[in-house]
């Protein structure tokens, strides 16, 4: 159930007996997701002052070291996780190996793990263009009371029990599944409240937007190059609009609202393309299908990819369902 003006507080309470879980224990994995939320957008909300207050490196004016942002939000959203006692394990795009909490009585009671990806974009922060950061949980595979293990974190993006993104642009949003469909909430600054703004979202079937950093046009692979060009085609409703942030939560975030695609494919420089499995690729996949989008890397859907690696690459196409099937008709028959 959801209603417009209630909290995220309140629809995480509301919704908790819908979880396929309902120990309490998700439901406080993304009290703290919005938590660290709040802290890293007052900070990023920040950045543009960084010739006042002082830059990444610096030493602040109580003495303190300044760290860049997406250090900072790394450190923001594992503290809070690993505070609340609520993980076992959490794997970050800047970490080079997983964590394992091991907290509770010292007995690796806790069941999920965590992946994130704690600054996405984050290349757009000095032009005062949005970021994100983006979360996808899993259940522990191994037994409870060990330590977790590299298994836990190499799952298939289908076991995914929840996933979700904050945007940090003219608004601050929180948007999030747990396998019922996609929920938006935007942050109300002044009172630092999330409000259920966008409830049940959608992609649209079909829509007129492009999005994919066509620099990089002469290295892709030829099925690539002639999605591209039909998109750029008069003919009905085309040509479609181009548009690219450079940052995947605010371009995915776009295409959700207005229909669109999204590409970051594999190139003649890149052979499997740029973005994380794991951390990015997977719980926007998770995302596109509960709002009735899809994901793929051009053949196979993105949460069918048996995971090898934690910090693995892979081409993604995903967005509104017809574009990324055209997409892949191409790419078939290329
Ligand atoms: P990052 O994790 O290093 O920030 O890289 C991921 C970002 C995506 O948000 C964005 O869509 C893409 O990289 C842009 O890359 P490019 O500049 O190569 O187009
Ligand atoms: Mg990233």
């Amino acid at each position: 159930m959801s209603r417009k003006n209630q909290t995220l507080g309140e629809f995480i309470i509301e919704n908790q007996k819908s979880f396929k879980y309902t120990s309490g224990e998700l439901s406080r994995l993304i009290n703290s997701i919005r938590l660290a939320a709040k802290v890293v957008n007052h900070e990023v909300n920040k950045a543009g002052l960084v010739d006042i207050i002082g830059a990444a490196g610096d030493t602040n004016i109580q003495g303190e070291d300044q760290q860049k942002l997406d250090v900072y939000a790394n450190d923001k959203f594992i503290q809070t996780l690993k505070n609340r006692n609520i993980v076992c394990g959490i794997a970050s795009e800047e970490e080079d190996n997983f964590i394992s909490i091991n907290s509770r009585d010292e007995n690796h009671q806790n069941k999920y793990i965590v992946l994130i990806d704690p600054l996405d974009g984050s290349s757009n922060i000095d032009v005062n263009v949005s970021v994100g950061t983006i979360f996808s949980v899993y259940r522990r595979v191994t037994p409870v009371g060990t330590p977790v293990t590299l298994e836990d974190f190499l799952q298939k993006g289908s076991q995914q029990v929840a996933a979700g993104y904050v945007v940090y642009g003219t608004s601050t949003m929180l948007v999030y599944t747990t396998g019922d469909g996609v929920n938006g909430f935007t942050l109300n600054p002044a009172i630092g409240t999330f409000y259920l703004s966008h409830p049940n979202m959608e992609f649209p079937e079909n829509g007129n937007i492009y999005s994919v950093n066509e620099g990089n046009y002469i290295h892709f692979p030829q099925g690539v190059k002639n999605y591209i060009k039909y998109c750029q085609m008069e003919e009905g409703d085309r040509p479609y609009t181009s548009r690219y942030i450079g940052s995947l939560v605010s371009d995915f975030h776009r295409n959700m609202i207005k229909g669109g695609i999204y590409m970051y494919p594999k190139s003649s420089k890149d052979s499997n393309g740029k973005l994380r499995l794991l951390y990015e690729c997977n719980p926007m996949a998770f995302l596109a299908e509960q709002a009735n989008g899809k994901a793929s890397d051009g053949f196979n859907r993105i949460m069918d990819i048996e995971p090898t690696e934690l910090h693995q690459r892979v081409p993604f196409i995903c967005g509104s369902k017809n574009m990324v099937e055209k997409a892949e008709e191409f790419m078939r028959n290329a």
